[in-house]
């Protein structure tokens, strides 16, 4: 409750003034007008004067020093029934018209909330320009004679092309390609034990929010399928206000301290004088940046393990990074780190197969959520949350506030919170996915930060790179970006400002508004009242110096494919490094936390193994654990079903279309998504005399764009697609990507003439030949592709 000002004087008896004194802005008599007064400019001066005499002074001064208020501040000073008419902008708002509408609504800030106050729909409607004006003619500009000259003096002309003009916004800086869908949390179980925030209040608690996952280095047309960390943005919209969790799809990052961030992505972005490569970290700047940086190596690993190339959105982890706070209602605190858990598993591309995808379609992974989404197989997240205390923190071999360490979860279990849910695609991309503004500042109340030194320069960042991204300082009153809860405060101007405000006091305290907006105190958001004491100095911690462990850690974790996946993944980009010096370092750092990736990275890069480069910490804490097997991707498999898994049944004329309509229904009862893909599309003469209509053709619809693939048996389809390099090479990267390949019947001939060895008790699970009914192969099929891939096929150099 805010609080109540101590009673001010009753006016005093009004001394005669002509009435009309109270319509002027300049100045007034001295005493409030005549109670009795009928003139509605003489009853709102009595009202305000009643109003601003009822606070003769501000009541909570006296207590805003010390440290219980910094603690538990008291709310603002308000009046507790000001008259509606005294906080009026103007007296004329009782006046109406179908545009300026109606005074209003107390307590009401129309800028925000739901988004379908600006929802727009053109069916049925004539086109207009900007200003309401019916166009009669979108196809010619106003000319003096049909030959000649444009004229100047067309404004429909002028305003749609100088709108079009201005149809571009700047990228973001980083994370500027990227999708985005709606969606909504429920909490599991109430969360208060531990924290106040509002949506983890009670179990099937629902809060809106709005997602947007992206790559870090590529400007926003490049491909999605680089080589990258992915972000993972989520804006919860809770009735508390906007909490943003703008985390990546690794749990660590690359670098200690916000001072660093410009330096790291400037190595990382193109290079500045021919502005090459595009969305690719293989290139020099940024090896030598990250091999003069040690705490990356741990990142490094992650980077350069499958994690960094997601088959899917929907099939990556996402991490909150930092240590956070929660803190409850009696402003007891522990910290936090947060987890989101796909439920159809984390799965990954092949390097190869990224690389050709991203000729084949750029947009593999916005296409892959927006395609799910719109089908209704909503891809869904479970929160999880890691809760420890400080003092529990202060003997941890590492540094919780480091953000290039995790917390295993062997020390500290991830426990499910609640689930994720995105079900809305978007209806503009450009005014919801590209317009959100995520900001690591938007906390509320229940959740704060921890002095993580990389998490202070966010919380300053966000903000400000919209200013100029987004035009100026009320981006956050742009729909998408507006929070659901009620947004009241003294802040005004700027450019494009939406809301209207009522009344004359944009300042506090006041009692010309009645004391409001006032503070909330208590109820509203108070920070963590975290003791520091000491000096100020430019550094870091002593454990910040040990940059080894847990890169260590990692690649221990990781299966033995995706160990080599990870020194495939060194010696691609070192081999595209142009210094051998930088190679060097980068090998040599690598030394201190794997020999055997050293090793392996060195001799695939035909040089010898440099000594190791000397370290920051020469005597290492002993970690806790040597390995973690929740690393490794293969314990993450998810539900194991097929559902939104893409096959392709390879047909030709001459297929036998029982088969192929046995396969394809079995498939599409089990969720999978199914194309025939043909020479070419449209329909396809089978076997037995009926038809199939393709898709999709071996042209437009390579290899690598699918999960799996069935080839039907029919001696005529067979010849066609055996006699097709483009059949034979979807065959051969379906095999070298590691994927589930079924052949029916004769179709094992289109395997060896693509080179495959067709051995028949071979040890590869996903390698299916048979010579039976589809029926049962169909379903060794389906078990075969939830595996997602068969790496006990693949080889260095690849066979086929
Ligand atoms: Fe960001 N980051 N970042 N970042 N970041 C931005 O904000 C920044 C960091 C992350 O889908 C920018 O609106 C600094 C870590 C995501 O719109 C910018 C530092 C993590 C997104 C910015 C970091 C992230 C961004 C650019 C080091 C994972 C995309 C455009 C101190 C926990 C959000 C924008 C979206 C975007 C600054 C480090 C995640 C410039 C200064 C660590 C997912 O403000």
């Amino acid at each position: 409750m805010p609080t109540s000002p101590p009673t001010g004087k009753a006016p005093r008896p009004g001394q005669k003034s002509a009435d009309s004194a109270f319509k002027n802005t300049d100045s007034g008599p001295a005493l409030p007008p005549d109670p009795a007064s009928s003139e509605p400019a003489a009853q709102k001066a009595g009202n305000t004067a009643r109003m601003v005499q009822e606070m003769p002074y501000n009541p909570t001064k006296a207590k805003e020093h010390g440290r219980e208020n910094a603690t538990s501040p008291l709310p603002g000073a308000v009046t507790p029934s000001a008259p509606r008419d005294a906080l009026a902008s103007t007296p004329s708002e009782a006046n109406h018209t179908a545009k300026y509408g109606d005074a209003a609504e107390s307590g009401v800030n129309a800028a925000g909330g739901s988004l379908n106050r600006v929802r727009a729909d053109s069916s049925g409607q004539t086109l207009t320009t900007n200003q309401g004006v019916t166009v009669s003619d979108n196809q010619n500009s106003l000319k003096a004679g049909l030959r000649g000259p444009a004229l100047l003096k067309d404004f429909i002309l002028r305003e749609k092309i100088t709108h079009f003009d201005h149809e571009r916004i700047p990228e973001r800086v980083v994370h500027a390609r990227g999708s985005g869908a709606h969606g909504y949390f429920e909490c599991y179980e109430p969360l208060t034990k531990y924290t106040r925030a509002s949506i983890f209040a009670e179990k099937g608690k629902i809060t809106p929010l709005f997602t947007r996952f992206s790559t870090v280095a590529g400007e926003r047309g490049s491909k999605d399928t680089a080589r990258d960390v992915r972000g993972f943005a989520v804006k919860f919209y809770t009735d508390e206000g906007n909490w943003d969790l703008v985390g990546n799809n690794m749990p660590v990052f690359f670098i200690q301290d916000a001072m660093k961030f410009p330096d790291l992505v400037h190595a990382v972005k193109p290079e500045p004088h021919h502005a090459m490569p595009q969305a690719a970290s293989a290139h020099d700047t940024y090896w030598d940046f990250v091999s003069l940086m040690p705490e990356s190596t741990h990142m490094l690993m992650w980077q350069m393990s499958d994690r960094a190339i997601p088959r899917s959105f929907r099939m990556m982890q996402g991490f909150g990074v930092h240590t956070f706070r929660l803190v409850n209602e009696a402003d007891q605190s522990v910290f936090v780190k947060f987890h989101w858990d796909p439920k159809l598993g984390t799965h990954s591309l092949v390097w190869d197969e990224a690389v050709k995808i991203g000729g084949a379609d750029p947009d593999f992974n916005r296409r892959d959520l927006w395609e799910a989404i719109d089908a209704g197989d909503y891809p869904e997240w479970e929160l999880g949350v890691q809760i420890f205390t400080e003092e529990e923190a202060e003997k941890y071999s590492f540094d919780v506030l480091d953000a290039t360490k995790i917390v295993p979860e062997e020390l500290v279990p991830v426990q499910p919170v609640g689930r994720m849910v995105l079900n809305r695609n978007p209806d503009n991309f450009f005014a919801e996915t590209e317009q959100v503004a995520f900001c690591a500042a938007h906390v509320v109340p229940g959740i704060d930060f921890t002095n993580d030194p990389l998490l202070a320069g966010r919380i300053h960042s966000y903000v400000d790179t919209q200013i100029s991204r987004l035009g100026g300082p009320n981006f956050h009153e742009l729909p998408i970006n507006a929070p659901l809860a009620p947004v009241h405060n003294n802040q005004r101007d700027g450019m494009h400002r939406q809301a209207i405000h009522r009344g004359r006091a944009s300042y506090e305290p006041n009692s010309l508004g009645g004391g409001c907006p006032f503070q909330a105190g208590t109820a509203g958001f108070v920070s963590f009242p975290e003791p520091v004491q000491q000096d100020e100095v430019r550094g870091k911690p002593e454990k910040f110096a040990e940059h080894y462990n847990q890169a260590r850690l990692f690649y221990e974790s990781q299966a033995p494919f995706e160990q080599q996946h990870i020194a495939d993944a060194f010696r691609f980009e070192l081999s595209k490094v142009t210094v051998a010096a930088v190679r060097e370092r980068v090998v040599s750092m690598l030394r201190n936390a794997s020999e055997d990736l050293a090793s392996k990275v060195a001799e695939g890069l035909g040089m010898p193994l440099p000594e190791a480069m000397p370290k920051a910490l020469e005597r290492s804490p002993e970690p806790e654990i040597a390995q973690s097997p929740r690393l490794s991707l293969t314990a993450r498999p998810g539900d194991g079903g097929i559902r939104t898994r893409k096959v392709a049944i390879m047909i030709a004329p001459g297929t036998n279309g029982a088969s192929a309509w046995t396969i394809a229904t079995a498939l599409q009862t089990e969720g999978a998504v199914v194309r025939f893909v043909g020479p070419r599309i449209g329909p396809i003469a089978t076997s037995d005399g009926d038809q199939i209509d393709a898709d999709a053709s071996l042209e437009n619809q390579p290899a690598v764009l699918f999960d799996g693939v069935v080839v039907p048996d029919g001696a005529d389809a067979i010849s066609i697609l055996t006699a097709d390099g483009r059949a034979r090479e979807f065959i051969q990267d379906q095999y070298r990507h590691c994927k589930t390949i079924l052949a029916l019947g004769n179709a094992a001939t289109l395997l060896t003439q693509s080179g495959i060895e067709v051995t028949p008790n071979s040890q590869d699970k996903g390698l299916l030949i048979s010579a039976g009914g589809a029926k049962e192969a169909t379903q060794k099929f389906i078990q075969a592709l939830a595996k997602h891939r068969h790496f006990e096929r693949e080889t260095l150099p690849p066979k086929v």
